[in-house]
């Protein structure tokens, strides 16, 4: 496995200087974030990038995210010419030496909280989701939620909402279909595989479908176009904040088909209702046991890119929600040290 830690480019308070000095790091999982969603990405800006990354001494090989336009989720006519500038991107990428893509297929909400600084015992804080807040919210009256996505003016967000109306799960199954059908061949061809990050929470919300919420969807999702490019990114954390996923069978059944391509660790606390948030990364802390997800990709051969994913804030620090530095790094370490000491112990079993 290659350790990797996301940083949100030139404004991101982490520094690139500082993630080079967390041990066992030696990648850097960043996105194009100037660009307008569905436009293509030049490569001269893909090169200046990674030129910036690997002059810290860091490699750049993921992008998190090529993020999908919502007429394609939509099945608009103008998908196709958004799907061309998607495949477009793709190209650029890979003449850049990319080599995994993840992106997400949620309409109009990525990962969605209630909280962003819940106060955990120890004086952390930590992002939070209660199923109750979110199913009281009336979408016609706007949406209030932390972190929420300013971009949308309300009168736009009124309008979206209401094109999604005639999209159910089926549809959006479809319009999935279609765009994987458009992208995943020049992917391949291009050398870039594709990793789809799942629904966060795993759920339905504000009566929008998500369709990338368990085993089978995963699995559906893997059969649309059965090849290696059309791959996963497994977001522990994601998917295990609806208590019936196995994680660990997860990993072993999916990384062992070798279709994880990108691995997110996240450990959370969660109820049989869904209500959760998120804790350091230690098993001991959340629901998951992050020591038997790790020893499943260790198991499994698992040759990808991992990172830790969201981090409480500690010792102080402010910054972008879940993505501050200390406990990130500290999930990094964390991880690297579950995995040496798994990998030690098999080689001593073995002779
Ligand atoms: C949240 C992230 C997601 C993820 C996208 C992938 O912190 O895990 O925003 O990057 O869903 O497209």
């Amino acid at each position: 496995m290659k350790m990797t830690f996301r940083w949100y480019g030139d404004k991101d308070p982490v520094t690139l200087a500082n993630i080079r000095q967390i041990p066992g790091v030696v990648g850097i999982v960043s996105a194009v974030y100037d660009i307008p969603v569905g436009e293509t990405w030049p490569i001269e800006t893909i090169r200046q990038l990674k030129a910036t990354i690997e002059s810290h001494g860091l490699a750049f090989e993921v992008i998190e995210s090529v993020p999908v336009h919502e007429d394609i989720k939509l099945g608009k006519p103008t998908r196709d010419r958004l799907i061309a500038n998607y495949a477009q991107t793709l190209r650029n990428l890979a003449a850049c030496g990319l080599k995994v893509v993840c992106y997400n297929f949620m309409p109009v909400f990525d990962w969605t909280r209630t909280s962003l600084e819940m106060k955990l015992p120890d004086g952390s804080t930590a992002l939070a989701f209660d199923v109750d807040v979110v199913d009281k919210i009336d979408l016609s009256k706007g949406i209030d939620l932390p972190g929420w996505d300013t971009s949308y003016k309300p009168g736009e967000l009124k309008a979206l909402l209401a094109e999604y109306a005639t999209i159910d799960t089926e549809t959006l199954w479809a319009n999935l279909a279609y765009f994987l059908k458009g992208i995943i061949p020049v992917a391949s061809e291009a050398g870039i595989k594709m990793a789809i990050h799942p629904d966060d929470p795993p759920r339905p919300i504000f009566g929008l479908p998500r369709i990338v919420k368990n085993r089978d969807d995963l699995a559906r999702l893997l059969d649309l176009v059965d090849t290696p490019a059309n791959g996963l990114t497994l977001c522990s954390g994601s998917l295990g904040a609806d208590a019936h996923n196995d994680i660990v069978a997860l990993v072993r059944e999916f990384a062992g088909r070798g279709r994880i391509h990108f691995a997110h660790l996240r450990n959370v606390k969660v109820n049989e209702r869904g209500d959760f948030h998120e804790t350091a990364h230690r098993s001991a802390d959340g629901s998951l046991d992050m020591a038997a997800i790790v020893r499943a990709y260790f198991e499994a051969n698992f040759e990808g890119y991992i990172r830790p994913d969201h981090g409480r804030m500690i010792w102080g620090e402010t910054g972008k929600p879940g993505y501050g530095l200390y406990d990130r790094a500290l999930g990094a370490v964390y991880i690297n040290g579950l995995w040496e000491g798994i990998a030690k112990a098999s080689k001593e079993a073995l002779s």
